[in-house]
């Protein structure tokens, strides 16, 4: 049954406010995951929830994403400005627009009111047992000729230093498919909810299929639908060798008693791995999440 006290009210961090609208009180909250959805998620790290949004907000999230990527980079990185990050595409040379950070909150408050709805805070309540907070947001565009981003825990990625938890909600925006690159999760529950790798190195450099075949899911997915994933879960997706984007956003959270780490995180990221301009597009390789 669902626990109407679980997630107490007024205990959503200052953060997650921005421009929402909604009483977290015990009475009247939609119960969007089952017990049985949270135990999945605790055994086998992440959970799949087909149309969590709608077609209505899915237009708006694909259209706000294609003006950004016509929008002119910030000069430098800055809390007020998304950050883009170009890189030189290994198959065809072009340089291109790999992903865009730092959206939510003040930089886009209509986006985040519609992105981190009461059902998503509810979701994300349930999977910690206590409120979330905002800690990173990103787009993925995965555009055709974008590079893999290799099998991986989300935690290596630096995370570390924050703190031992994140979940992330990833949103599907285009059609994810096989051809265009659709990401693999481990589904076996077969991993530790610590670093199976150095930081910052991938599990394998192998493309997808992952090893052992068997514990592996490719997550071929539609617009609206979402995946709520630990930072340990081993992920990774292949090239986008077809002619169709496939982006995805990913918001992450940590637990409000983890603390409002975000703009710590920002500011530490763009001191080693600042956004860059398509003329300055990079070609290294190094992981980045
Ligand atoms: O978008 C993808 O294919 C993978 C992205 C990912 O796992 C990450 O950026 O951490
Ligand atoms: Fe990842």
């Amino acid at each position: 049954m669902f626990d109407p006290d679980q997630g107490k009210p007024g205990a959503i961090a200052p953060n997650l406010f921005i421009g929402v609208h909604f009483t977290a009180t015990g009475k009247g909250r939609v119960m969007v995951v089952t017990d049985d959805q949270v135990r999945d998620f605790r055994d086998k790290g992440f959970i799949v929830l087909k149309g969590f949004f709608d077609q209505g907000v899915m237009d708006k999230v694909s259209a706000f994403l294609d003006d950004l990527r016509n929008k002119p980079p910030a000069e430098g990185p800055a809390e007020s400005e998304e950050a883009k990050y170009y890189e030189e595409s290994p198959s065809t040379g072009e340089k291109i627009l790999v992903r865009v950070e730092n959206m939510l909150g003040d930089n886009n408050p209509e986006l985040t009111r519609l992105l981190i709805s009461p059902e998503v805070t509810e979701t994300l309540t349930r999977l910690f047992g206590e409120a979330p907070v905002l800690f990173k947001d990103k787009a993925n565009y995965k555009l055709p000729g974008c590079r893999p981003d290799k099998l991986h825990q989300d935690q290596a990625a630096g995370w570390n230093a924050y703190c031992d938890l994140f979940i992330t909600m990833g949103l599907i925006v285009d059609p994810n498919r096989k051809t265009n690159g659709a990401l693999s999760f481990l589904k076996s529950g077969n991993y530790e909810k610590a670093l199976m790798s150095e930081e910052w190195k991938p599990l394998t450099e192998d493309d997808p299929p992952y090893s052992p075949e068997e514990e592996y899911m490719l997550l071929e997915a539609d617009p609206g639908d979402v995946i709520f994933f630990d930072s340990y879960v081993p992920h990774g997706s292949p090239s986008n060798d077809s002619n169709t984007s496939r982006r995805n956003v990913y918001i992450t959270f940590n637990r409000q008693s983890d603390g409002d780490m975000r703009m710590q995180y920002y500011r530490d990221k763009w001191r080693n791995y600042a956004p860059n301009k398509a003329d300055d597009a990079r070609t290294d390789e190094s992981f980045r999440v």
